[in-house]
C-alpha cells in the first residue's frame, strides 16, 4: 500500500536534489488564489452580506448574522461533556506553561558611552485566529491558537470557524460552529467568535466588516483556501505559515518498535487523503514489519476507505531506505518535515542533529499524538518544507521588536563622520547633512570633541 524509495549504494545527492527524491503532496495554492481572489473582493465590496452569501453556498446554513452571541459560547460550555472539558483543560494548562516562558523581555544595548538601542517586544494589537470546521473539528487548534496569543499580550483576539449545518429540525446549534470550538473559546476566555469559514473568514479579518473590526494578522491551520487566502492577503495583515496537509517522518532504526511506528504513520493519515506519512530507515526487517503492521492496525481503526488508504498509498507517502542513520538524517533534513519523530538508538543524540522540522519527537514515549494535543508544545507547525525557514506558531508570532535609538549629543557627534562618508559614498548626501545640520552645518571636528 505504501511505495519505497531505495536510496541505498549511490551516495545521496545534495540539498535540492535530494529533496526532489523525497515524497510531498500536491498542494496547488496559486491555482486555489485564482478561486480566492473573487472571494475576498466580495467581502471587501459586501461585508456581512457577502459573508451570509457564501455561508449559504459552501456551508449550507442560512445566517441572519455572523458574530456568535455569547450566550451561545456559554452554554456550549456547561453542555461540554466533563472528559473532554477536563483534557482541554489540560492540554490549556500545559500550552500555557511552555509558551509563558516564550516571553522576551525588553533589552537596551549601550553601543557607546551616551549611544543606546532598546529592542522592545510590543504584541500585535489584535489577531483573527481561524479554526476549521469541515472535516476537521479539532478545539485543540483553538488552543494552540489562542494560548501564544493571549501569552504574547494580544489586547484583542477574534475567532473564526465555520457554520454547522442543524443535525436535525430545529437544532439550535446550527449555524454556529461546531459546539466543542465554541466550548473551548469559553474556556480559554474567547468572546469574540464568529461563524465564517475558509478564504471569506480570512477576507473578514483582513478588511474588516460591519460586524468584525479588522485584524493586524490571520493565523491558523485550514484547507487549501484559508492557505490561498492568506497568500493573497501577504503584505496587507501578518499571517503564519500556509498551513498545508499533515505530515509525519519517522527517522527509525531496526531498534524501534514497528508497532509504535506504525500507529505514528496511521495516526497522522488520519487527518487527509492528502496527508503524508514518511518512515526513512535503515532497516529492511523493520521497514517490511512496519507495513505488515500498517495492515494489520488500519484494519481497527476509523477513516480507513476515505483518509488513510489514500494519504499512505498517495505519492505524498513512502518508506525510504537508507544505508545508516546518519544518512537518514540527511534525508530527514532535506525533507523538513512538519513532525519528526526520532525512534533509533541514542534518539536524542540523533535528535540534536536535527536542522530542519516543525517539531522533533524524541524516542518512544513523545509520540506526534501528545504533541497534537498535551506535549505542551505548538501542533501549529509549517508544511511542504517550509519548516526549512519558518518555525511554528509561538508567543513570537504575535510579537513585534521595536528598536529605539536614543543618543546624546556627543554621541551622535562622535560617529558623524562614518554616516557622511557612508551616506556619500551610496550618493546620498542629504543624509549626511541632516546629522551636520545639528553641528552648525559641518562635521564636527572629532580631536575638538
Ligand atoms: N496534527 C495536526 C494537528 C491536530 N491533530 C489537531 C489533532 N488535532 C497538525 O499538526
Ligand atoms: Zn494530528
Amino acid at each position: 500500500m505504501i511505495s519505497r524509495i531505495d536510496l541505498r549504494g549511490d551516495a545521496l545527492p545534495e540539498g535540492g536534489a535530494l529533496r526532489d527524491l523525497l515524497p510531498r503532496a500536491e498542494f496547488d495554492v496559486e491555482a486555489a488564489l485564482e478561486k480566492v481572489r473573487p472571494i475576498c473582493e466580495a467581502v471587501h465590496h459586501r461585508g456581512t452580506a457577502a459573508l451570509i452569501d457564501f455561508a449559504e453556498k459552501f456551508d449550507g446554513v442560512k445566517l441572519d448574522r455572523t458574530r456568535v452571541p455569547e450566550e451561545a459560547l456559554t452554554e456550549a460550555l456547561d453542555q461540554l461533556d466533563p472528559d473532554v472539558r477536563a483534557a482541554l483543560e489540560e492540554s490549556i494548562r500545559r500550552a500555557r506553561t511552555v509558551h509563558r516562558e516564550q516571553r522576551r523581555a525588553t533589552h537596551t544595548t549601550q553601543v557607546v558611552p551616551g549611544g543606546t538601542v532598546t529592542e522592545k517586544w510590543v504584541p500585535v494589537e489584535r489577531v483573527g485566529l481561524y479554526a476549521p470546521g469541515g472535516r476537521s473539528v479539532y478545539p485543540s487548534s483553538v488552543v494552540m491558537n489562542v494560548v501564544p496569543a493571549q501569552e504574547a499580550g494580544v489586547e484583542s483576539i477574534a475567532l473564526a470557524s465555520p457554520p454547522q449545518r442543524p443535525r436535525f429540525e430545529g437544532d439550535t446549534a446550527g449555524g454556529l460552529p461546531h459546539p466543542t470550538i465554541l466550548a473551548a473559546c469559553a474556556l480559554l476566555g474567547v468572546d469574540e467568535v464568529y461563524a465564517a469559514g475558509g478564504a471569506q473568514a480570512v477576507a473578514m479579518f483582513a478588511y474588516g466588516t460591519e460586524e468584525c473590526a479588522p485584524a493586524n494578522m490571520v493565523t491558523g491551520p485550514g484547507n487549501v483556501w484559508v492557505a490561498a487566502a492568506k497568500r493573497y492577503f501577504t503584505g496587507r495583515i501578518g499571517i503564519d505559515t500556509e498551513a498545508g496537509p499533515t505530515e509525519i517522518a519517522v527517522l527509525a532504526d531496526a531498534t524501534a518498535d514497528p508497532v509504535h511506528v506504525a500507529a505514528d504513520l496511521i495516526s497522522q493519515a488520519e487527518h487527509d487523503p492528502l496527508a503524508a506519512a514518511v518512515l526513512v530507515t535503515d532497516s529492511v526487517e523493520l521497514a517490511d514489519a512496519v507495513e505488515r503492521e500498517l495492515g494489520t492496525q488500519i484494519a481497527a481503526t476509523k477513516h480507513v476507505e476515505d483518509r488513510i488508504v489514500p494519504a499512505l498509498s498517495g505519492k505524498q507517502s513512502a518508506i525510504v531506505l537508507v544505508d545508516g542513520v546518519e544518512e537518514g538524517l540527511r534525508v530527514v533534513n532535506a525533507y523538513g518535515a512538519e513532525h519528526l519523530e526520532i525512534q533509533t538508538a541514542d534518539a536524542a543524540a540523533v535528535a540534536e542533529r536535527v536542522r530542519n522540522a516543525g517539531a522533533v519527537f524524541v524516542g518512544p514515549w513523545a509520540p506526534v499524538s501528545l504533541g497534537d494535543y498535551c506535549a505542551g508544545s505548538n501542533h501549529v507547525l509549517p508544511t511542504g518544507g517550509c519548516a526549512c525557514h519558518s518555525s511554528g506558531l509561538s508567543v513570537q508570532s504575535f510579537l513585534r521588536g521595536i528598536h529605539i535609538v536614543d543618543y546624546t549629543r556627543d554621541a551622535l557627534a562622535e560617529v558623524t563622520h562614518h554616516v557622511v562618508t557612508l551616506a556619500e559614498a551610496e550618493d546620498l548626501p542629504a543624509h549626511g547633512a541632516a546629522l551636520k545640520a545639528r553641528f552648525g552645518g559641518g562635521t564636527p571636528n572629532r580631536e575638538a570633541l
